[in-house]
């Protein structure tokens, strides 16, 4: 898949003939799985791109926090709301990996901050639907969460060091976020007909939404091809949504719930499940901020950004005094 994905999208990169001998030899580094490190030449399509995708990243595992903070203050037990306040801690933790891996590309943090305030940079479109019941916090860790360990285990394996590094330790933490949020479907579907009944409302809510996080379909991504080519992207978009799709309905079958797509079935001969169009449209308009909570999640980063203002203020002032004391 990798190949064709390179393949596919040839007629669209340069040839080798077109490239200076410092990118041909990029490009060599990149075929025999060498890992790019900071200090190591670059073109720069590769920094912009990486820039792009980690930086979009980041701001995702941010702003990732506020649906599930939603229910931090009504989840139903203290062990349900002790493990969702570690689970969003987690997710500011893969926010500061990810920034610090996007600055060793000479970026800064304040910089994508910025961009992200702005309403300029992207973040995952999944984050703009909202957090209607308890249940849904289950279908977050079981879909959402599930969604970004298929898309980012093969991270782990990326050209370029820091994010494949970062990766790891993100990948260990989503699939503990996974699993607590089948639990927590699990706990529902086992419990009253009224319980069941949220977690299917849930699993009907976030279905869709959650096929759409790998992105637009293979014909429409504009950037798998080069990606690919600089092992970026190791899978394309449609195959990990396949893998997504496969790996989820027995899942569901298992807790009882009906995937809400009449179009489902397994079909023996690809030894996939065929599964309905996505409603690309709903897509492109969550993108372009027209998502149920585009405006709400902006709107809370842009305050917690202000709001935390004295504390930057206060830790510059104590580290300028330290490094004056140092000198003296
Ligand atoms: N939402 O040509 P492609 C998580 C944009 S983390 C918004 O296919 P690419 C953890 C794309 O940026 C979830 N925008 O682009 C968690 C591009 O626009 P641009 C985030 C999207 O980069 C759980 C344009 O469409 N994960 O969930 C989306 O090759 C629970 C064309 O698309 C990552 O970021 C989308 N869904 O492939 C946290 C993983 N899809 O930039 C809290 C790393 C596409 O040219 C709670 N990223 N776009 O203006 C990737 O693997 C890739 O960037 C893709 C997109 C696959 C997302």
């Amino acid at each position: 898949m990798y190949a064709q994905l390179v393949e596919t999208g040839a007629q669209r990169l340069r040839g080798v003939d077109e490239m200076s001998a410092q990118e041909q030899a990029f490009q060599q580094r990149i075929d025999a799985g060498v890992k790019i490190e900071p200090k190591d030449w670059m073109p720069e399509g590769y920094r912009k791109t990486l820039v792009r995708q980690i930086s979009q990243h980041a701001h995702s595992e941010i702003v990732g926090q506020l649906p599930e903070g939603n229910w931090a203050t009504r989840a139903p037990t203290l062990l349900r709301k002790a493990i969702l306040l570690a689970k969003i801690q987690d997710e500011a933790g893969h926010g500061l990996y990810l920034y610090s891996a996007a600055e060793t590309l000479g970026v800064s943090r304040d910089d994508l901050l910025a961009a992200l305030h702005s309403g300029k940079a992207k973040y995952s479109s999944i984050f703009n639907y909202p957090t209607l019941s308890w249940a849904d916090i289950g279908a977050i860790g079981w879909l959402v969460d599930g969604s970004a360990i298929i898309n980012q285990i093969p991270l782990c394996r990326c050209s370029y060091g820091p994010y494949s590094r970062a990766m790891i330790r993100v990948c260990k933490e989503e699939s503990f976020h996974a699993r607590q949020g089948y639990d927590i479907m699990l706990a529902l579907c086992r419990g009253s007909a009224e319980q069941k009944a949220m977690a299917q409302d849930a699993l009907n809510r976030w279905w869709w939404p959650s096929l759409m996080m790998f992105g637009p379909s293979d014909a429409e991504s504009v950037n798998s091809a080069q990606s690919a080519a600089w092992r970026i992207k190791l899978h394309s978009n449609d195959e990990l949504r396949q893998k997504m799709v496969d790996q989820t309905v027995p899942q569901a079958e298992h807790l009882g719930l009906t995937v809400p797509d009449p179009e489902l079935r397994w079909n023996e001969a690809t030894g996939h499940y065929d599964f309905g169009a996505i409603d690309w449209a709903e897509f492109h308009a969550v993108l372009k901020g027209h998502g149920p909570c585009n405006r709400e999640r902006l709107r809370t980063r842009v305050q917690a950004w202000e709001d935390g203002q004295w504390f930057r203020d206060a830790l510059v002032a104590h580290a300028e005094k330290q490094t004056s004391r140092a000198a003296a």
